[in-house]
Formats: structure tokens, C-alpha cells, sequence
């Protein structure tokens, strides 16, 4: 019998399923190792944008099929639309069986506000960005909605879209500017606005960040991403981890330091690891 690990909730962004740089095969290795309550798929997950390309080998549906499965199983699966998936906000709102797609998210995670989005509103300029946002979810949608007429104009001008990737190019000084403001503003407003933890992913920059300011606090989270990273964000126990591929491999993620301070309870549930056996009556609907 396969162990899985138990989690609470398992974030995941930019994997980029569809591109040349999407390592689906360890995302799978990864997505089989755990047993999630909650799957959110903060942004990029399919590349859209990049579609033309015809590229969409085995392992990348491989992983659409595991999220199926996923949800199939009883996990709730939540899509938060990215940039190179923007095709999906419109159907934003929409829910099939254990799937849901939004724009962005907002959980209570024990007694605490969770705020989760892609982060691409941000790219047409952090200083609109910062004032629009400020308006709540309409502040929200609306800068949505700049970033989706820019591109729109960018397509007809025949001039390509705005890209990170691009950015880092061009400098990796200005990238480094860019990663920075990004946060910058993502916490600021994460604390104008009370949230206890702000969840992104969209610049491949996993992180894990008490920020502080005159205002509040707040715990700034990225997920990462699966193009060069391989990582995700992992709920339980009342905390959260950053899940590093390369590092943690498939080994006991809550060894050591954290078993000493878990209660009864935590310890209880952390040992029930053996899939526990559906009833009868549903595998007989099952084989209907
Ligand atoms: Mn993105």
C-alpha cells in the first residue's frame, strides 16, 4: 500500500503544462506523494498562450488526469486563473462536481485570513496596481481587466506581451527590482487589508516571508513554480511549508523540529497515513 502524505492544503502555480519548460514527470512524482484535502492551483497552470505550439506530451495530461482524480477522490480542487491561463476567467465562478475556477480566493485558515491570487495584475504597473487594489475585489477585477485589454493591444499591434521572462532578460537588475516591488505591494495591501497571509505564485520565486509594517503584519507565500523551481506550498498543522522537490524529495516532510511541538491530536492524524477503506455502499455506486 502506497503512503501518502496527509495535508490540509497543497498549493501548487506555474507549472506551464504545454511548454518545453514544464517538468510534469516530477510534478506527478510530487502530486502521487500527497493526499490533499484542498488542491489550489494558483495560476499558469496550462499554458494557453502557448498553445500553438502543439506540444502536449503524455506526462503533462498525466497531471491533468491526476487532478481529475484528484477530485474524483474528494479533493477539492480550486483553479485560480493566471496570465497564460487568462482564457479560463471567463468561466471564473464556474463549479464542476469538486472543481471550482475563480479569479482569486480568500480562506479562514484557523481563525486566520488567507488571500490568495496569480499575481499578474500587478505587471502593468505596481504603482496602479497599488492604489486600484485598494478598492477591494472591484479594484481586483478591474486591474484584471487593464492587463487583459493591454494584451489584447499588444496581440493587435503584433508586439509581444508583457513577460517576466522578458524582463530578465533584458536585466536581471531590473527583475530583481521588479521581484521586490512585487512583494512589496502584495504585502502592503495584504495588510491594508487584513489578511493574515497573502499567496501568489506568477514570478518563480518561492518564498516564505514574515513582513511587517506601520500598519499590521502579514505572511507573504509563493508557491514557485515547476519549470525551475519545483515547489509547493503545503498547509497543516496550523502552519505553512514551502515543499522543495530537489530538497525534500519524497521523505517525511515533518520530521524532527516540527513532531515535538504537535499535540496529541496533530500526532494522531499525522500517524493515520493508511488510506482509510471507502464503505460499501460506496464502492457499489462506485462500479455503477
Ligand atoms: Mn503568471
Amino acid at each position: 500500500m502506497k503512503i501518502k502524505r496527509k495535508v490540509e492544503i497543497a498549493v501548487i502555480s506555474d507549472v506551464h503544462l504545454g511548454t518545453y519548460g514544464c517538468h510534469a514527470k516530477q510534478l506527478l512524482t510530487y502530486l502521487n506523494s500527497i493526499e490533499p484535502k484542498k488542491l489550489i492551483l494558483n495560476g499558469d497552470i496550462v499554458d494557453i498562450w502557448q498553445f500553438k505550439k502543439r506540444y502536449f506530451p503524455k506526462s503533462h495530461l498525466s497531471v491533468i488526469k491526476k487532478i481529475m482524480d484528484f477530485a474524483a477522490n474528494g479533493t477539492e480542487v480550486i483553479y485560480i486563473t493566471g496570465n497564460h491561463d487568462e482564457m479560463l476567467r471567463k468561466f471564473a465562478d464556474t463549479e464542476i462536481g469538486n472543481i471550482s475556477i475563480v479569479n482569486k480566493l480568500v480562506l479562514e485558515l484557523d481563525g486566520k485570513r488567507a488571500w490568495f491570487f496569480h499575481g499578474d495584475v500587478f505587471d502593468i504597473s505596481i504603482q496602479n496596481a497599488k492604489w486600484l487594489a485598494k478598492l477591494g475585489g472591484y479594484g481586483y477585477d478591474f486591474l484584471i481587466l487593464i492587463n487583459r485589454v493591454m494584451n489584447w493591444c499588444s496581440d493587435k499591434l503584433g508586439k509581444e506581451r508583457y513577460s517576466l521572462s522578458q524582463k530578465i532578460k533584458n536585466s536581471v537588475k531590473g527583475a530583481v527590482k521588479y521581484i521586490n516591488d512585487f512583494e512589496k505591494v502584495a504585502t502592503d495591501l495584504a495588510i491594508e487589508n487584513g489578511y493574515d497571509y497573502v499567496i501568489c505564485g506568477h514570478i518563480h520565486q518561492p518564498k516564505m516571508l514574515q513582513v511587517g509594517n506601520k500598519r499590521g503584519k502579514t505572511m507573504y507565500l509563493n508557491s514557485g513554480d515547476w519549470v525551475e523551481n519545483f515547489t509547493a506550498l503545503e498547509y497543516q498543522f496550523k502552519r505553512w511549508k514551502i515543499y522543495n522537490y530537489n530538497k525534500d524529495k519524497l521523505s517525511a516532510f515533518y520530521a524532527d523540529e516540527d513532531i515535538k511541538d504537535m499535540n496529541m491530536n496533530d500526532l494522531i492524524a499525522a500517524i493515520t497515513i493508511v488510506e482509510q477503506p471507502k464503505s460499501k455502499k460506496k464502492k457499489k455506486n462506485k462500479l455503477k
